[in-house]
């Protein structure tokens, strides 16, 4: 009797039997033998199947439930707080090209390697078998996924950030055109944590359509349909004729106007995507992962891959992000990870209250004061510590979520980290300058992933932690879906981190609801603009209008003049940057070249003119 024989009941073998595909089969069977779990548990999707992995996580103790109803608490182990970019590499065989800025692995050196690592690391746990669905169901944009985990958190978080799949997976008719994620913590301490993180791989293997990762459980790491699926989907996209990006979608909603205009926005990690997918008054359908397709009436239609948050908790507080603060807080099933938990109470950074000096977080049991063993003081709750949640259970969920179509996209946002260069908010010349903006984005490095902060990054399309294909191939393909549509959306730029030379930020959180009304009334042709060297900016009377109206504000041309001046030099040196970056890629398509070229020579011949560096934009009006 094999291991796979041994460790499946009667009831999961049949209800793997009934999907009646050959691969899955086989899929589930070689990394039983491989993994050597005790117990090869098949999860449906009935919410008997869904219950039992919820209750497990508990039972297993990978998650603590808090007094709230619903809600529980996961912690990740001390050096397993960020995705792990070092070790994430993408499996290439001889003849696939890749840029020297993804980290790739040759395929068969790194199967090798991660299987060795993955042989008998479920050994005496649960293995569960899921199956999801990446977009809607039963859609044009939908991929089935199977996922196999060691780790009840992992599986419980992807239900409740993914849709359930596997009557997806029966809708396959037996194909083997799925996606499939083998996951294993790994050996545990006694706190559940993996053990050999020296040993932590994320190896994807992209002619496989598959994805090992071993010795983890932060959900960036961890889960399959999340940032491991990105980056097959990415693949197939750019092989095809659509696009896969690390985009928001919203629908934004001018006030006293009776119409959804529905926006995509790439911001890097921790540049304020969700909270721009949350901001008051606004639908969300998703905040980080979409598939762009054209439709048939030439607009481009997007769909969340998702239908939950894994959103960063910090900041998140009742003025600022007040629709996630209240969701946060009542009851409903929701994880929390890495905050201080006091008394059956989640606590975390920047919630607008005192936190307790005492608790339990993802270090220990913690004290103000306490030291790490190589003696850094430990914070009471991490920086990245999140919470995952179900847009369904918000407020502002839209209503398209699930619709199989997508919604129609009219614009497109990038949001960098950038503290001395962007306006708040700008709108480019065209798809192709919008394009360029993308593949520009540059971001001042933060928590979300290892390594130092306060880095100036270069981020483009905040894809580049996921691309699998060279840049250059990548930039062609968002040039040429543009140019497919006969409904191109207008592209914007925003940036919400413009400082002072004394380092204070220029604008308050919730000001990029004005940002995006106004990008809502470009779409709708309401607004006029300021033709700059860089784009097209807002004028001040547009602008301080909207204040007054939404916020009953006074915003003040010193303010606007601060804020929207364009800073010729710094934007200079961006360009400078991205010329050393571009200069250094291959097949970078020659559109791209020339709007770089036409933006230097515009900056160039307006310094020129103005005699300044830095340009008020009424000499531009
Ligand atoms: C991000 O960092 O972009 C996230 C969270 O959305 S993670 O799951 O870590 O990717
Ligand atoms: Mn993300």
């Amino acid at each position: 009797m094999s291991l796979f024989d041994e460790v499946i009941g009667g009831n999961d073998l049949k209800k793997l039997k009934e999907l009646n595909n050959p691969d899955v089969e086989k899929i589930v069977k070689e990394y039983t033998e491989l993994c050597k779990p005790k117990k090869l548990t098949v999860i449906s999707d009935s919410p008997e199947d869904i219950n039992y992995v919820r209750e497990l996580s508990v039972k297993k103790g990978e998650e603590v439930k808090l007094s709230k109803e619903g809600h529980t608490v996961h912690f990740d182990g001390y050096k397993d707080q960020a995705r792990d970019k070092t070790n994430t590499k993408i499996l290439i065989t001889p003849e696939m090209k890749m840029s020297k800025r993804i980290n790739s692995l040759p395929r068969k050196e790194g199967l090798k390697e991660v299987l060795e690592i993955l042989d008998g690391s479920m050994k005496g746990k649960e293995a569960l078998v899921r199956f999801f669905c990446l977009g809607p169901l039963n859609s044009k944009f939908s991929i089935a996924a199977l996922q196999i985990t060691d780790s009840a958190y992992v599986a419980h978080s992807e239900d409740i950030l993914y849709r359930a799949g596997y009557e997806q997976f029966k809708r396959l008719e037996g194909s083997g055109d799925f996606f499939y994620f083998i996951h294993s913590a790994g050996e545990l301490d006694e706190r559940g944590n993996s053990v050999n993180i020296d040993k932590r791989r994320i190896y994807i293997d992209l002619k496989g359509n598959r994805v090992f990762t071993v010795n983890n459980q932060y959900a960036g790491n961890s889960l399959g349909l999340k940032k491991l699926a990105l980056r097959l989907a990415i693949y197939r996209a750019n092989n095809e004729d659509w696009l896969t990006e690390h985009m928001f979608i919203m629908g934004a909603k001018a006030p006293h106007r009776d119409r959804v205009t529905y926006f995509s926005g790439a911001f890097p990690s921790a540049c304020g995507k969700t909270s721009t997918a949350m901001i008051p008054g606004q639908l969300i359908v998703g905040d980080d992962i979409a598939y762009l397709k054209e439709g048939p009436d030439g607009y481009a239609y997007a769909v969340n891959i998702e239908q939950g948050i894994f959103g960063i908790i910090e900041d998140v507080n009742p003025a600022d992000d007040p629709v996630i603060y209240k969701a946060l807080t009542t009851p409903r099933e929701l994880i929390f990870s890495n905050v201080l938990v006091n008394n059956g109470k989640p606590y975390w950074l920047g919630m607008g209250r005192e936190l307790p000096r005492e608790g339990y977080n993802h270090w220990g049991q913690w004290k103000s004061g306490s030291r790490d063993a190589d003696g850094n003081e430990i914070l009471p709750a991490h920086k990245n510590a999140r919470y995952t949640i179900r847009i369904s259970e918000l407020e502002n969920a839209d209503k398209k979520l699930h619709d199989p179509g997508g919604v129609p996209l009219q614009g497109i946002i990038y949001g960098g980290r950038d503290s001395d260069t962007s306006v708040p908010v700008l709108q480019s010349f065209d798809w192709n300058h919008g394009v360029f903006i993308g593949a520009t984005l540059e971001s001042e490095s933060t928590a979300a992933t290892l390594g130092a902060t306060g880095v100036r990054k270069f981020q483009p399309m905040a894809n580049l932690d996921f691309l699998v294909v060279p840049l250059g191939r990548y930039i062609r393909n968002h040039i040429d879906f543009g140019s497919r549509l006969t409904n191109q959306p207008l592209v914007f730029s925003t940036n919400y981190f413009l400082k002072d030379n004394n380092g204070k930020f220029l604008n308050e959180k919730i000001d990029k609801k004005i940002w995006l009304i106004w990008m809502e009334g470009r779409v709708h042709k309401e607004y006029d603009a300021i033709r700059t060297p860089v784009g097209y900016i807002p004028s001040y009377s547009d602008i301080s209008d909207l204040f007054q109206k939404i916020f009953n504000r006074e915003y003040s041309i010193e303010d606007y003049n601060a804020q929207f001046a364009i800073r010729i030099t710094k934007f200079l040196e961006k360009i400078k940057r991205m010329e050393d970056i571009y200069g250094d890629e291959e097949d970078i398509p020659n559109e791209f070249i020339e709007i770089m070229n036409m933006i230097k020579n515009n900056l160039l011949e307006a310094r020129d003119k103005s005699a300044k560096d830095i340009i008020l934009p009424e000499e531009f009006a």
